[in-house]
């Protein structure tokens, strides 16, 4: 049996521009990613208006829990981007996005974000790095 786990990401994302941070430990360690909504804060940011922008549901083969993620956009913030223990912040160009060094279904749905649009996702992965089956659809309401 799946059980749900909720998970929030946000996404500073200003014109030409998106912050990513480097995870330094624990899940995801080694990946460029958006920002889970206590390690915005570890960050040195406060985020106004978040924008719910994306579901995606993640189920590992041989994990029984499903990672259930909501995505926020933030067009602007305050405060300065700074490394803590788990992250280090960094702007991107949005035509340099590194997603060789991200999920691997990243390279999907952040398209979809940067045109401001919604989406709800279904991604099954082998390990962290092999994707076997996915949806991803654009809608309306997320
Ligand atoms: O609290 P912790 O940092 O361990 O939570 C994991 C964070 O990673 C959380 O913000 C949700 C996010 N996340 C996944 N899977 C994926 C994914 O495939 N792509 C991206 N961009 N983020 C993900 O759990």
């Amino acid at each position: 049996m799946l059980t749900d786990k909720l998970l929030t990401l946000v996404l500073v994302v200003q014109p030409g521009r998106v912050l990513l941070g480097m995870k330094k430990r624990g899940f995801g360690a080694g990946k460029w990613n958006g920002f889970g909504g206590k390690l915005l804060e570890e960050s040195g940011l406060t985020v106004d208006t978040l924008h719910k922008i994306g579901n995606i549901k993640f189920e590992f083969i041989g994990e029984t829990e499903l990672l259930d993620v909501h995505i926020f956009r933030a067009d602007t913030y305050k405060g300065v981007p700074t490394e803590s223990d788990e992250m280090r912040p960094q702007w991107f160009d949005t035509d340099k996005i590194p997603f060789i060094q991200m999920w691997a279904d990243d390279v999907l749905w952040f398209p979809l974000m940067l045109q401001k649009k919604t989406f709800l996702g279904y991604f099954k992965f082998h390990g962290h790095d092999v994707i076997v089956e996915h949806k991803l659809e654009e809608v309306h309401f997320v």
